[in-house]
């Protein structure tokens, strides 16, 4: 019982130290570990960027000789291939670590069980599935990614108290607050990838960045801001090459199903890598792109900014499986849009359920999170 309990506590803080990864770790999962020997902690590491050492490594580092004969408690499976750095299994069975205990296995299928096998063979204690449920939803992208080959999609929606969120001419910048502004910015850190309309860059020309400056405190400031790929879903490409996304630093990616070559050089010149996908009914297909943002920019976590639209559009596709609904103290009229572009619900039977999971005060604006119910 002590045991159960003993590692409950410790694998909480490996997942605290995981969740420092928060904006930085992609594509790559946010993991931690923690190294405890005869009761003390010994080492505790997390990873932080791809490319770098993974969590395992980083723990061991700091327990040094003290690694062992003592636990290793990792929210992930430790890997067994060889990837942009080694197997953390073979660092774990050099150092000594006696018993494994793992938060998940690893979704990833060149990984996927076949760690704790490995480990298992070399005379180590493993075990798997605590906290299980808390390391997923730290990493509610690349689960998704690896086992459903798509992104996990978080829709942001600003909207007045009466569910408006622009003026029938588009006007909409600007309902709410400061502090629920630098709310999303911290949302984009957090995401592998933005995605908005070519009728939102026309309108808005939004820069679709994580802006240092504007970013609210975070528990663990990376040494270095990554910016999200940004994606614009432009079936008749009508996206300007002067647009402020192509200008400032990251990659754009332009979805189209137009086959113009005059305006796809136009755009290409300017920066962007515009991929051409085949039409169904003369539009872009969601799911297909859902599809090559997991495959060829292998994206966890996709936000998407974006007006009703195409917010709409993806709803109806079920491809939304978070709402971040910031809603402002105003009234905006009946003249004004709704959220989501839903014209085939005609009665109340046709609804759309939502789980709401949370609500929280951000400055003067309220911040609802729902996931939608798909029936
Ligand atoms: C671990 N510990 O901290 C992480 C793991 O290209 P690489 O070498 O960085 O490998 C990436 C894969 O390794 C990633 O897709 C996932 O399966 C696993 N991540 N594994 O043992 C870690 N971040
Ligand atoms: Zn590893």
């Amino acid at each position: 019982m002590t045991e159960v309990y003993n590692d409950q506590y410790y694998m909480s803080r490996a997942l605290k130290l995981a969740a420092r990864g928060l904006w930085t770790t992609d594509p790559n999962p946010r993991v931690g570990c923690v190294i405890v020997r005869d009761g003390e902690i010994v080492g505790e590491g997390w990873h932080e960027f791809a490319g770098e050492p993974h969590a395992e490594i980083n723990a061991l580092q700091m327990a040094k000789e003290k690694a062992q004969g003592a636990t290793c408690y990792v929210t992930l499976e430790p890997c067994c291939h060889y990837g942009r750095t080694p197997p953390c299994t073979d660092a774990l069975i050099r150092a000594g670590i006696t018993r494994v205990v793992a938060s998940t296995t690893d979704p990833n299928p060149i990984v996927a069980k076949k760690g704790l096998e490995q480990l298992m063979k070399a005379g180590i204690t493993v075990s798997s599935g605590i906290l299980g449920a808390e390391t997923e939803q730290l990493n509610p992208g690349f689960f998704m990614r690896m086992r459903h080959n798509r992104p996990y999609v978080r829709s942001k929606l600003a909207m007045s108290l009466d569910g408006r969120t622009a003026m029938a001419s588009g006007e909409s910048q600007w309902i709410t607050s400061q502090e629920a502004r630098r709310d999303v910015q911290a949302l984009r850190a957090r995401s592998s990838a933005v995605m908005t309309g070519a009728g939102t860059i026309l309108s808005d020309d939004p820069r679709l960045t994580v802006r240092e400056t504007e970013l609210p405190p975070f528990m663990f400031m990376p040494k270095r801001i990554r910016q999200p790929l940004r994606v614009i879903m432009d079936a008749h490409l009508s996206t300007p090459p002067d647009a402020k996304v192509l200008q400032e630093p990251g990659n754009t990616v332009i979805y189209t199903v137009s086959l113009n070559e005059t305006i796809r050089h136009m755009l290409e010149k300017a920066g962007a890598t515009v991929v051409v996908l085949c039409a169904v009914n003369g539009e872009l297909d969601l799911h297909a792109v859902c599809a090559s943002l997991a495959n060829d920019y292998h994206v966890n976590e996709l936000l998407l900014e974006t007006g009703s639209t195409l917010s709409g559009a993806m709803l109806r596709a079920q491809l939304i499986d978070e709402m971040v609904i910031y809603v402002a103290p105003l009234l905006m009229g009946n003249k004004a849009r709704g959220l989501f572009n839903l014209p085939q619900l005609e009665r109340l039977n046709q609804h759309i359920p939502l789980n709401i999971t949370e609500i929280r005060a951000i400055g003067r604006d309220w911040r609802i999170t729902a996931q939608p119910v798909y029936g």
